[in-house]
């Protein structure tokens, strides 16, 4: 069976997503030499992304058959500010990780979103968020939803770039229009790299993982060097620095959504609260959160480094 783009478009309301895009599963819409080459210079704890290369490269490895990919974005960001209005002795805690689990909350959507493809064209589908090998940024470029800036990230005209993208990978023949060429929404500006902390984002277009604080904060699996101590900037958990000073996110839409509020302690925590807890308070807290992951052993290592170096800059 085929299907018009617009028919999957038109799912979105549905399904609780604030847009739907589709394009043709190939060409990827990567180069492949660079990409692999970028995906070599990733720290150990990113390693998942050149060990599943291949199917990151090609589809059809995941879903045989595959013809068309459905991109899907949500808003998350809310207009609560950001780090930069972090009281004395707290810590940032990223927009992404506040509210309960996106994987979750994104995934209960996309896993509607397929079963409705699959029920009403007959057709197979895979759905994934963040965690599967799908070229998710450049699959959304190509499905319409937006340009990649220079700090690496996906910008949707409407919301910018606070949005988490789904994605489906189907056998469904859809007659989507051929992938716009991409778009340089960037121009001459350079906020974000001015902007970064820890110098991430030198290269243009290309984050440099290791060096990046939604690394050193969030998936290293070692606690933080205490050289990064003057670089955290007041981030406990993530960062969401080179979005923030983005004019596009300054004046997207922030629609605040209950799904992505912050729960109860998640809105910049004080760090002697969080360096008091024990498991039961931190499961408490953070066990519905992408926090969890993190341990309370490493996010206690980030919020003693915090402590510390804010502690000299009163000194001082
Ligand atoms: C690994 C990963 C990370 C790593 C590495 C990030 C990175 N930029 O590579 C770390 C842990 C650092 C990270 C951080 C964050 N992440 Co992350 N991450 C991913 C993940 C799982 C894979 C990304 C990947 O493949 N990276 C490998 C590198 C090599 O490629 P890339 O930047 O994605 O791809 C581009 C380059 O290859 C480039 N490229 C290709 N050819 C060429 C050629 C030339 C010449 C150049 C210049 C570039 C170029 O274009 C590609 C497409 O844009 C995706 C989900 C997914 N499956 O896609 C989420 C994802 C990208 N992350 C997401 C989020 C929300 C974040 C954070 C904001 C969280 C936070 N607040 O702390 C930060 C943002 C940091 C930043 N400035 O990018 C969202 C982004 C949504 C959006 N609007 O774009 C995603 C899509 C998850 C989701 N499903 O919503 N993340
Ligand atoms: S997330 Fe923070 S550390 Fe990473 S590139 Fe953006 S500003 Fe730099
Ligand atoms: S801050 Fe400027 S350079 Fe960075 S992504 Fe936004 S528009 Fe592009």
């Amino acid at each position: 069976m085929k299907a018009r783009a617009s028919d999957i478009e038109g799912l979105a309301t549905e399904c609780d997503i604030d847009s739907i895009g589709v394009t043709p599963a190939y060409p990827v819409p990567v180069d492949a030499d660079t990409f692999t080459r970028l995906v070599s210079n990733a720290p150990r704890d990113l390693g998942y992304l050149a060990a599943r290369l291949k199917k990151r490269l090609d589809p059809g490895l995941m879903l045989p058959g595959v013809r068309t990919v459905v991109s899907a974005v949500v808003s998350y960001g809310g207009a609560l500010p950001g780090v930069e209005a972090l009281p004395p002795g707290a810590g940032f805690i990223s927009r992404f990780a506040w509210s309960r689990d996106y994987h979750k909350v994104i995934g209960s959507r996309m896993k509607r979103l397929t079963y409705v493809i699959e029920e009403r064209f007959g057709a197979k589908a895979l759905w994934y968020v963040d965690t599967g090998p799908v070229l998710e940024k450049a699959y959304a470029v190509a499905a319409g939803h937006g340009f990649v800036g220079r700090n690496s990230l996906l910008f949707t005209p409407r919301f910018g770039s606070f949005v988490f993208l789904g994605t489906i990978l189907t056998d469904l023949d859809v007659d989507a229009p051929a992938p716009a060429p991409a778009r340089d929404g960037c121009g001459r500006c350079v906020e974000c790299r001015d902007a970064c902390p820890t110098m991430a984002l030198e290269q243009d277009y290309v984050l440099d993982s290791r060096r990046c604080l939604a690394h050193l904060t969030v998936s290293d699996r070692n606690p933080p060097s205490p050289e990064l101590a003057p670089m955290l900037a007041g981030n406990l958990y993530g960062c969401d620095i080179c979005q923030d000073v983005c004019p596009y996110n300054i004046k997207a839409e922030k629609p605040d959504r209950r799904d992505f509020a912050p729960l109860p302690g998640l809105y910049m925590p004080m760090l002697d609260d969080v360096l008091g807890m024990d498991e039961d308070a931190f499961l408490r807290v953070f066990g519905r959160t992408p926090v969890r992951r993190r341990g309370l052993e490493l996010l206690k290592a980030t919020a003693g480094l915090l402590k510390g170096s804010s502690d000299i800059d009163r000194v001082g």
